[in-house]
Formats: structure tokens, C-alpha cells, sequence
């Protein structure tokens, strides 16, 4: 537990999975306090976070009663359901339920786990020759694992799983911009790349874009393993 407070803090820098935990609390209206630790950088940002989380991952979200939360997904589901007011997760009872936690389980399980791998290679195999090659095949399997999901979702709606954005949405326009990005995103998920574009253009969103992970042109022309 952290010291309880009347508001959110929330621990992660631009770029990092504590965005669309951010963008989801700008939708609800909830005041955050935010801490920008970047714990790719390395163990002396890594360690900013030991207190709060044994993995010294971000995101990290302490809530108002001080309770700590992990893991991007758990945070956006409890969200979800924490506001339904805000529309942003279909409720245990919906027909999108079933379909709504099983997209948010394989983000992270499938594909944002990629990235402990890509932040530092050396943590399976050093050497610039299997490092390269670790790059080049967990920007892949990423790139395979869009072009499933892809394949699985509902079509004829104006966002993945409905006519209003939702947490998921929010999920996917983040992790869309990581490695391969845009282009090789664009590719192979031409359903899911409607929709991020209308979240990354989202009016709602613009500010909230604009000051904590502006768009950047560059992801839609590179194709880029390496970052
Ligand atoms: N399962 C975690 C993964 C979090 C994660 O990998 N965060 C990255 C930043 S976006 C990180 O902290 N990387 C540094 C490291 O793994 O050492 C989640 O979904 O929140």
C-alpha cells in the first residue's frame, strides 16, 4: 500500500504502457497525478519503481486508497468496470464481454511481453548477431500476432468491438505505435488500422495526445526492428 490520497498517480513516460491507462482516465474525467520513470532505460529507472512493484515495470497505478496496481491490462479492465458511467468497457453482462476480455488478455500476453525481450535482447542471448536476430523475430511474431488478432474481430463497427470507443481501442493505439509500427501495423491489421486512426485523430484525445505521446510521422514510413 501506498499513502492514501483523492487521486490517481501514475507511474510511466511517454511511450510506455501507463498511456493508455492515462488516455483512459482523460476519457473518464479523473484526475492523475503522473511520474515519468522510462525503466527501458535501465536499472537506475527501474529502480524508482522497486517500492512500488517487485517487477519494476511500468505502468504502475496507485489508486486514491493507496492500493497499488500492475499490469496495463488489469488496470484498464478495473477501470472499465471502476466507471461505467464512462462507457469504456462492455459490463460483465454485455455479448461483448466474453470477446472484450479475451483481446485484452492477448495484448499483453502475446504481444506487449515481446518488449521485455526487445528492450534489453541480452536478456536471452548477447552477442550483436543473436541480439539482431532476436530483434528481427519478436518484431515479427508481434507483426503475426496483429495479423491474427486481426483476423478474429468483429467487422461493420466504428471501433473493435462497437459503435464507442473503449478500452481496448485505447490498448491497441498504443501498442500499434511500438515496434514494427505503423506501416508493418497498417499491413497486416487493415481492420484494427481504421480504428486506431480514428483514436489517434479522436478530439477528445488531441490534447492528451499532444502532450504525453504525440504522433509521430516517422512510425507510418519506417520499418523499424531495431527500437
Ligand atoms: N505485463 C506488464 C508489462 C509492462 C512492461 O513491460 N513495461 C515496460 C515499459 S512499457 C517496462 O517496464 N520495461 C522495462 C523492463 O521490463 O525491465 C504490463 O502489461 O503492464
Amino acid at each position: 500500500m501506498a499513502e492514501p490520497s483523492n487521486r490517481y498517480t501514475l507511474y510511466g513516460a511517454p511511450g510506455s504502457g501507463a498511456v493508455p491507462v492515462h488516455a483512459a482516465l482523460t476519457l473518464i474525467g479523473e484526475p492523475v497525478d503522473v511520474v515519468d520513470v522510462a525503466p527501458w532505460e535501465g536499472d537506475s529507472e527501474r529502480d524508482k519503481l522497486a517500492s512500488l512493484s517487485a517487477m519494476r515495470q511500468a505502468p504502475v497505478l496507485v489508486l486514491p486508497s493507496g492500493e497499488v496496481m500492475t499490469e496495463s491490462a488489469a488496470i484498464l479492465v478495473w477501470l472499465g468496470d471502476r466507471y461505467p458511467e464512462a462507457r469504456l468497457a462492455p459490463p460483465p453482462d454485455h455479448p461483448m464481454r466474453a470477446q472484450y476480455l479475451r483481446w485484452m488478455v492477448f495484448v499483453p500476453a502475446a504481444i506487449y511481453s515481446m518488449y521485455w525481450v526487445r528492450d534489453v535482447p541480452s536478456r536471452l542471448a548477447s552477442g550483436p548477431e543473436a541480439e539482431a536476430l532476436i530483434l528481427e523475430r519478436t518484431a515479427e511474431r508481434v507483426a503475426e500476432c496483429w495479423r491474427l488478432m486481426d483476423g478474429q474481430l468483429p467487422r461493420g463497427t466504428r471501433y473493435l468491438l462497437g459503435d464507442e470507443i473503449g478500452m481496448l481501442d485505447l490498448y491497441v493505439t498504443v501498442v500499434s505505435r511500438w515496434t514494427p509500427r505503423r506501416t508493418r501495423f497498417y499491413r497486416e491489421a487493415p481492420r484494427m488500422a481504421e480504428v486506431v486512426r480514428q483514436v489517434d485523430a479522436d478530439p477528445r484525445l488531441a490534447a492528451f495526445w499532444q502532450a504525453r505521446y504525440p504522433f509521430n510521422g516517422a512510425w507510418e514510413e519506417l520499418e523499424d526492428v531495431e527500437s
